[in-house]
């Protein structure tokens, strides 16, 4: 093998066994190539060969600030931008968020060099799940009841993300939501969720539960995409739900960039009888400030508190927030109540609402029609 053949076969190499996915396309964006990873994610390896180029059906649509630069053609490094893709995978579109290289190779001809923006091996993965579930229709919900502690009435009901695995097992929530929550593709599965969800409002309907809030769980960064917002008022809209029939649990396992920008998305979704309930409050990210910053009505303490709410330390964390709640006038519950203990704790402690495994544990819609009666 000569120098040349060497270093050629080095640098296709590096690039097809990159950790990263890669797509090389030129300036009708037309896929040239694509590498092991983005066959991964895009689950085509079952379908061609290594070396195919066009039999996994992807396609680029369109890439937002795409533009020519010249600057730097004369160093020969390319020039590069971050940008969301339009993508196209056989029947489902989405958005991934990538960085686009421009590469020249002649004076009139440019290649790009796309790398989705995953930074190990278990994003590949989580991508690939998710992009895989949305396809083949594997997202389902499970519900979980949000009692007033005292009386034991049913005043919401969370509905809780179960993706299944192509062998039909729920894969753990905590496995990939962090990893692909701030991936624009994550809208999709909310979508999917939203469809879903539409059962759980036939069921409202047909069982008395006046009065009661059915929450999705979404993150910070789903609901802020631009669009979003939109697409829960027309869902209401569609539904025809009353104000307080539909509300969003805010879950955050990342700091929230742009929480100005969150504030008012949701200030909309409020003023549009969405109620907002802050997830896992006191835990990770999900901090004080939100409630400074995010219109809410209602905090959900996360279950660790729950977990040691015999300790006094906790007990008197759990008082200064129920104070707080009382001055702001939001709603509060405990997460994750799971002893009779805990739950006559925070009834003492004057904590309104509960949820967790003592009262209701997580069910499919059928198994909950017959719990509501
Ligand atoms: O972050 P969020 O509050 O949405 O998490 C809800 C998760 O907690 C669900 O996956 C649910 O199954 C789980 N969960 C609900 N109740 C309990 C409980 O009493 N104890 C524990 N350990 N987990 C619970
Ligand atoms: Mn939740």
């Amino acid at each position: 093998m000569s120098i040349n053949q060497k270093k050629q076969l080095y640098l296709i190499e590096s690039l097809q066994q990159h950790p990263s996915a890669f797509i090389i396309f030129d300036k009708n964006l037309s896929i040239q190539w694509m590498n092991n990873s983005s066959r991964y994610i895009f689950a085509c390896e079952d379908n061609c060969e290594p070396d195919c180029n066009d039999d996994c059906d992807v396609e680029i649509k369109g890439i937002f600030n795409i533009k020519k630069s010249e600057k730097l053609k004369e160093v020969k490094v390319a020039s590069s931008f971050e940008s969301n893709v339009d993508m196209r995978l056989r029947k489902i579109n989405f958005f991934l968020r990538c960085r686009v290289h421009e590469v020249p190779i002649a004076d009139e001809s440019t290649f790009f060099l796309l790398e989705v923006l995953t930074n190990n091996k278990e994003t590949l993965e989580a991508l690939r799940e998710t992009i895989s579930c949305i396809e083949h229709d594997r997202i389902d919900l499970a519900y979980q009841k949000q009692v007033n502690l005292k009386s034991g009435k049913l005043v919401g009901l969370e509905a809780l993300l179960r993706m299944r695995d192509e062998d039909g097992n729920i894969i753990p929530n905590d496995k990939f939501i962090p990893l692909i929550e701030g991936e624009s593709l994550f809208s999709l599965v909310v979508m999917a969720s939203l469809e879903k969800l539409k059962e759980a409002f036939d069921l409202k309907n047909e069982v008395d539960m006046s009065g009661v809030t059915i929450y999705l769980n979404v993150s910070a960064h789903t609901a802020m995409q631009e669009n979003f917002t939109n697409i829960f008022i027309e869902y209401v809209k569609e539904l025809n739900l009353q104000p307080g029939e539909l509300g969003l649990e805010i879950t955050e396992t990342a700091e929230l960039e742009d929480v100005k920008k969150a504030g008012e998305s949701f200030q909309k979704l409020k003023d549009f009888g969405i109620p907002l309930a802050i997830d896992d409050f006191g835990a990770g990210y999900s901090s004080l400030s939100y409630l400074r910053d995010l219109p809410v009505d209602s905090v959900k303490l996360d279950k660790v508190f729950s977990q040691t709410i015999s300790e006094k330390t906790t007990s008197e964390l759990i008082k200064f927030v129920v104070s707080v709640c009382d001055t702001l006038s939001l709603q509060m519950l405990g997460e994750g109540i799971e002893t009779e203990d805990q739950k006559q704790r925070f009834i003492d402690i004057g904590c309104p609402n509960g949820q967790g495994y003592l009262m209701h544990r997580p069910e499919f819609l059928d198994e909950l029609k017959g719990s509501l009666g």
